[in-house]
């Protein structure tokens, strides 16, 4: 039982809220029908069943939002901070990462980086994302072969990425948008300090 509790999600929780509050709609439903007798009567418990239902569903709409409102701020995306300790331009390409530090104005195909970067820990990096030509997606894993944080690269767009590398160690980049033949040895590495 404990074992059982412990398994429960949000979902979960939100389940059985919601089947306990059908089970009681229906037994106040079932309850006004055995009590009343004519037809009149049975107008009225109509009649108020279909308020019960309307307040029922506002009340779940509430907790819905209200819910909603609470569980947002647990997501697990860090916060944007106004200073980043680096920035760090990434171009996919057919079938290679390009990185340097600081912003680029350059093009894609004109810019000049390289597969592997050394970078620091404990410090917000801002990655800007790009690709030369077609959408591919930038995907850091530590070195448990765990992805930490990952963006599309896609032509034309420039998709900010925010991350804090915990420890020091070799970090492996990989592709994850299936871009051609040679997709699987798009790879880089970021060495954290
Ligand atoms: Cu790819």
């Amino acid at each position: 039982m404990s074992q059982l509790i412990v398994l429960l999600t949000v979902q979960g929780y939100a389940a059985i809220i919601s089947l306990a509050g059908a089970i009681l709609v229906i037994a106040v439903v079932l309850f006004l029908l055995r009590t009343s007798t004519t037809q009149e009567d049975k107008l009225a418990v109509k009649k108020k069943v279909y308020k019960i239902r309307g307040r029922y569903f506002f009340a779940l709409v509430t907790c819905i939002i209200i819910l909603l409102l609470v569980t947002l701020q647990l997501l697990p995306y860090p916060k944007f901070q106004s200073e980043p300790g680096e920035v760090v331009t990434v171009v996919g390409m057919q079938w290679m990462w390009k990185m340097a530090p600081g912003t680029s104005i350059e093009t894609p195909a004109a810019f000049t980086g390289n597969n592997e970067i050394t970078l620091p820990a404990n410090k917000a990096i801002r990655f800007i994302v790009t690709s030369g030509d077609v959408n591919h997606d930038f995907a850091i894993y530590d070195n448990n072969g765990v992805l930490v944080a990952q963006t599309q690269a896609m032509p034309q767009y420039h998709n900010e990425l925010q991350y804090v590398f915990p420890q020091k160690g070799d970090y492996e980049i990989l592709c994850l948008e299936y871009c051609g033949l040679a997709h699987a040895i798009m790879l880089g590495k970021i060495h954290v300090q």
